[in-house]
């Protein structure tokens, strides 16, 4: 395994791009699905069914894990690949989108964030500093700058500011980064809706020469074509043998749709949140399991799947488990749809390496469309 973190381009067809991240707990095949394990743990999932489903690697939240069981602790325990038993790469996120959609009262200022705890109340402060410190104290492989996301539609002059500001913590983050040979340090590219703001944050994270680059911001309200619109004009600007991550996206649709611009990283909490919400994601479309309709139907969900939740559980079953609030409901259900997320990828992977992409793209889009038998 090498001591370093690279990234190599294996193929293309189109934009689409196959490609490898190998570090020394792992490689990462890409496109890849980042399942989230928010607080160290991917809801409701065995850590060893989301590695046989297909993960390479998974995420963790610094805000999360800083709150609870804390930053310095898990570094006593041994940091977070021991605590929660995943030897194989984790990349967390820097804390900042996190504050702003969970934590109750908080400020923000060129220092960091000043918030409130969601879980007890206690005011807490991250620096872009201290969220690249505690991402060190978790041991985590890939780390991500301390950014701030403006949720759509915004003023184009707050867009701006928060931009700006994220490019500065940017740099701060590299500062406190350092060199670390086998562990990596993203940027994030923001600038909402607006082309010449993109552009101008993709230049300026370009000079600061980082081992990989996020593109976050999106997915916060604006419609399907301006996110694609942002990526287009984005991804050019960004050095092409860099890895490239699209921050808290989304539907097949939307992963499909992004390959095809030069996306290499995904993450989403979709396939494990609608899980435990009784909707199961197929080949077909996206079935509601706690429909009436499936109530007498003995079908599985997907004869055809390499996952048993999908082949050997019929959905009468899964239809009684979901309305009785079972909690095997939501194991099967997530478990079923993160195997659909990761032979997804696998498909996406296969097909670039065939140089077929365009045509998986129109044929997975059109068997979704059919819907459901
Ligand atoms: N910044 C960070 N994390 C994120 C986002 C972002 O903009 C998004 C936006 N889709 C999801 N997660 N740090």
């Amino acid at each position: 395994m090498s001591e370093n973190f690279t990234f190599t381009l294996k193929a293309t067809s189109g934009k689409a791009r196959l490609g490898e991240i190998t570090m020394p707990r792992g490689t990462i095949r890409t496109p890849a699905f980042m399942p989230v394990g928010t607080v160290g743990s991917v809801k409701a999932m065995y850590l060893d069914q989301v590695r046989e489903g297909g993960a390479d690697i998974i995420l963790g939240n610094t805000y999360h894990l800083m709150l609870r069981p804390g930053a310095e602790r898990v570094a006593r325990l041994g940091g977070l690949h021991e605590l929660i038993r995943w030897p194989y790469p984790i990349l967390t996120d820097s804390g900042g989108f996190q504050v702003m959609s969970l934590s109750g009262l908080r400020k923000l200022d060129e220092q960091g964030v000043t918030f409130k705890s969601h879980i007890d109340g206690s005011l807490h402060h991250m620096s872009p500093e201290r969220s690249i410190e505690i991402q060190g104290l978790l041991d985590s492989d890939i780390q991500m700058q301390l950014d701030e996301c403006v949720a759509l539609p915004a003023e184009e002059k707050e867009i701006e500011r928060a931009m700006e500001m994220s490019l500065r913590w940017a740099e701060r983050c590299r500062v406190a980064f350092g060199e670390q040979p086998g562990k990596a340090m993203f940027g994030i590219v923001q600038g909402g809706d607006s082309q010449a703001l993109r552009i101008r944050s993709a230049e300026g994270l370009k000079q600061l020469d980082l081992k990989g680059y996020a593109v976050g911001g999106l997915a916060v309200g604006e419609p399907q074509n301006v996110m694609l619109e942002m990526l287009d004009i984005t991804l050019p600007v960004l050095p092409s043998e860099k890895p490239r991550y699209l921050m808290g996206v989304g539907t097949p649709d939307d992963i499909l749709k992004s390959v095809a611009r030069g996306i290499d990283m995904f993450d989403c909490v979709m396939p494990t949140r609608s899980g435990r919400h009784g909707l199961a994601f197929t080949r077909r479309g996206k079935v509601n399991i706690r429909n009436a309709r499936h109530a007498e139907d003995m079908r599985p969900l997907d004869e055809e799947s390499s996952c048993p939740a999908a082949r050997d559980y019929s959905r009468a079953y899964l239809h009684h488990l979901v309305r009785s609030n079972e909690a095997l409901g939501g194991m099967l259900l997530s478990w079923n749809n993160l195997s659909y997320y990761q032979d997804l990828m696998q498909g996406i992977r296969k097909a670039i390496a065939e140089d077929r992409f365009a045509d998986f793209q129109a044929e997975t889009l059109a068997a979704w469309e059919k819907g459901d038998i």
